[in-house]
């Protein structure tokens, strides 16, 4: 289908545009009162990622009520270890935590390696979203990166330190490989899957990319994302590598089109280490909404200045905030194609 907002993908491309596209990370759910009213109709949170209908629902109310230059499909990473045996349950205001957890050998061998058939729901809500939006905007699909994914299944949910999952990496790195591997291979399967149902490009999340050394991160992180990156080659991809500002060089190697940044990594430098071939995401401090409108805006110039009109797709550093004002969020994406606009 031909898309009638293609922004992000000409930006992605290198192309000159007239206007640098905006959306927002966790833009989905989180922030919007007719998100919590299609939610608060269902069981929780697992019952909408596994209702295609209600999934698409919600995947698009952004697009309409903030106007956002690409919707991402409601889901969450952890549906990947789901599908390969690790059931997650959705701790209300808590976060997820896994009953069951990997500790040896054995039980990573009873983990499959999921197909796109075990996350039938995701596949049926892309397809669902894609002929709902007709082409309005672009649709991501998204997982996690192997590493971010490991840290769940090991430690068993949330954690500062994530204690568990680093400690296998020094104790059992041969059986960490293994972890790692296997996911790598459900990833790719699922990733394939969504760009077959509709998917017009990917994202994957290391969102606890920032708790390994730097020689760490080169031997867990970098060699699965890259072999995600290798595996697709059907839409463009995107890598957002959180708190790792000490592997941008390396991430600036991947093969992938696009460089997802916190609000810690300086825009200028990021380019110098990332080189000029990639489109950059981000990466205002999510804390900025926090501001009035003129806060807002001259942080928006800032951000717009930094990375100049070229390869760079306007977001947050990170999710936006579940307690930020949808209205704020709302002049934000305005703010960025107002005053993009002018900067051409
Ligand atoms: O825009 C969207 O919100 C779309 C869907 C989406 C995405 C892209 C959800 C729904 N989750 C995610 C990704 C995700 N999930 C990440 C990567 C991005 C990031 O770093 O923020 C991570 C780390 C998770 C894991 C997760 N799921 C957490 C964090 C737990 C921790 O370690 O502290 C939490 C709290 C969730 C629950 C969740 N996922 C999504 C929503 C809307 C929610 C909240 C629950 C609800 O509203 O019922």
């Amino acid at each position: 289908m031909l898309l009638k907002n293609d922004l992000i993908l000409r930006t992605i491309k290198g192309e000159k545009t007239e206007r640098t596209p905006v959306w927002l990370m966790r833009q989905a759910g989180r922030i919007l009162p007719e998100y919590r009213a299609v939610r608060s109709a269902l069981s929780g949170f697992k019952e909408l990622v596994e209702t295609p209908e209600k999934a698409a629902e919600v995947t698009i109310q952004p697009v309409d009520i903030l106007g956002v230059d690409a919707a991402i499909i409601f889901s969450d990473i952890l549906v990947i270890p789901e599908a390969m045996g690790l059931t997650y349950e959705m701790v209300e205001k808590k976060g997820p935590r896994f009953p069951e957890t990997i500790k040896s050998k054995s039980d990573i061998e009873k983990l499959k390696v999921a197909e796109p058939d075990d996350l039938h729901y995701t596949i049926d809500a892309i397809k669902i979203t894609k002929k709902e939006l007709d082409g309005r905007v672009p649709l991501i699909g998204f997982a996690g990166a192997p590493w971010t994914i490991f840290a769940y299944m090991v430690e068993g949910g949330g954690s500062k330190t994530f204690s568990k999952a680093r400690a296998m990496l020094y104790t059992e790195p041969e059986l960490a490989h293994q972890l790692l591997q296997k996911i790598t291979d459900s990833t790719i399967n699922y990733l394939k899957g969504q760009i077959v149902a509709g998917a017009d490009l990917i994202q994957v999340f290391d969102s606890w990319a920032g708790i390994l050394s730097p020689a760490q991160y080169e031997t867990f992180s970098l060699p699965y994302i890259s072999q995600i990156c290798d595996a697709i080659t059907e839409v463009p991809k995107t890598v957002f590598a959180k708190d790792a500002y000490f592997a941008r060089r390396s991430l600036g190697k991947l093969n992938c089109n696009t460089i997802g940044l916190d609000w810690c990594m300086d825009p200028q430098e990021s380019r110098t280490l990332i080189g000029p071939e990639k489109a950059l995401q981000g990466n205002l401090d999510p804390c900025a909404l926090y501001g009035t409108e003129s806060d807002i805006e001259k942080a928006v110039k800032n951000m717009l200045e930094a990375f100049g009109p070229d390869k760079h797709i306007a977001n947050l550093g990170h999710g936006v905030y579940p307690d930020m004002d949808h209205g704020k969020v709302k002049f934000f994406v305005e703010t960025v194609k107002e005053l993009s606009k002018g900067m051409r």
